[in-house]
């Protein structure tokens, strides 16, 4: 009979979340139990200066570096989220986004995008195949139909509508994985170091509105039809005007479970800094599930205010992430609750 536990405490999880940098080692437990209010949480790389385009992970920064040339010539934020998530999306070597992505069990890429404008707009794909720009697909989404979540092959189907072309995603290095993956006795799905480039990002433009999106082909060798808390709203990924945004990497399943980036701004709602927010965040992770933590499982958020404050933070330690703050585009390395 199917274990769940056992399945997601299965060793390729661990081994490639360590690779990730997103094990832990001592748990900072009474840190766990607090609410996190208060406490003096300050992210030394953070200042209150727009427009800002933060994203998951450091090789994003070629897509921070493209969401700021829209956000320096005046453009909106919805512009640029979808200009920056497209860049991971057509990269054959990110192969965590799009084309190139790692496949499911079964070989196909399944892929799950979102995005969300100032007014609260959201749109969203989940299980799509065939196309490279899920991100594109979830604004059409959002801006062509009365819905917000369009899945597999309604999603195709629709995508096709609007003029998006089908492809094969699948690249001679991911089928490659799949073919060792498979040799090697089908083990549980991978969030895998090589893989942790699925991209979130969030941005303020000149005019001090909001918007976000969040691309991924999800963890490799998957379940066929999972889908994973990138495309879904509140998940992967939430923005609101009043308040600033917040998006997720890693195991999508804790994300899922504690629906972390609406989480996240609705803590900055009630008081709290970027930073103190994703702490809490991953304090909720971390006190709800220290079970699937004893595993050392990963998972990494950004946020940031309408000041254009950002913050940070991981499960374990080695999450990366790519700012551009008033034309400055560099890297950092998130502060982790496990050292
Ligand atoms: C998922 N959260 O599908 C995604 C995977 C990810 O870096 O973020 N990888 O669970």
């Amino acid at each position: 009979m199917f274990n769940r536990r056992k399945f997601l405490k299965g060793s390729l999880i661990t081994s490639l979340a360590a690779g990730a940098g997103l094990i832990g080692c001592q748990s900072r437990s009474s840190e766990a139990e607090g609410s996190g209010v208060g406490r003096p949480v300050t992210n030394p790389n953070s200042v209150a200066a727009l427009p800002i385009a933060i994203a998951t992970w450091k090789p994003n920064l070629k897509a921070t570096e493209a969401a700021w040339q829209v956000l320096s010539g005046g453009g909106r934020a919805l512009d640029a989220v979808e200009a920056g998530a497209r860049v991971p999306e057509a990269d054959p070597d990110d192969t965590s986004v799009g084309y190139g992505g790692l496949p499911d069990r079964e070989g196909k890429v399944t892929l799950d995008a979102c995005i969300m404008n100032e007014q609260g707009d959201a749109g969203s794909v989940t299980f799509l195949q065939h196309i490279m720009h899920p991100v594109s697909v979830a604004r059409k989404v959002m801006e062509e139909t009365p819905h917000v979540i369009l899945s597999g092959e309604g999603a195709l189907q629709f995508a096709l509508e609007q003029g998006f072309e089908k492809q094969d995603l699948l690249t001679e290095k991911a089928e490659e994985a799949w073919e060792k993956w498979k040799a090697d006795n089908y083990d549980g799905p991978r969030v895998s170091p090589e893989q942790h480039d699925t991209i979130g990002i969030l941005a303020i433009d000149q005019q001090g509105d909001i918007s976000g999106a969040c691309t991924t082909s999800g963890a490799a060798f998957k379940y066929h039809g999972r889908v994973g808390d990138s495309p879904v709203i509140g998940a992967g990924m939430y923005v609101d005007n009043e308040v600033g945004g917040a998006c997720a990497t890693g195991w999508g399943e804790l994300v899922l479970k504690t629906l972390g980036s609406f989480l996240i701004v609705e803590l900055m709602r009630q008081g709290m800094s970027p930073q103190e927010a994703c702490e809490e965040g991953v304090r909720r992770i971390v006190k709800k599930y220290p079970e699937e933590l004893k595993d050392d499982f990963g998972v990494g958020y950004l946020a940031v205010n309408k000041k254009g404050e950002h913050g940070a933070y991981s499960v374990g330690s080695g999450f990366t992430y790519a700012l551009n703050q008033q034309g400055q585009n560099r890297d950092y390395t998130a502060e982790s609750y496990h050292s």
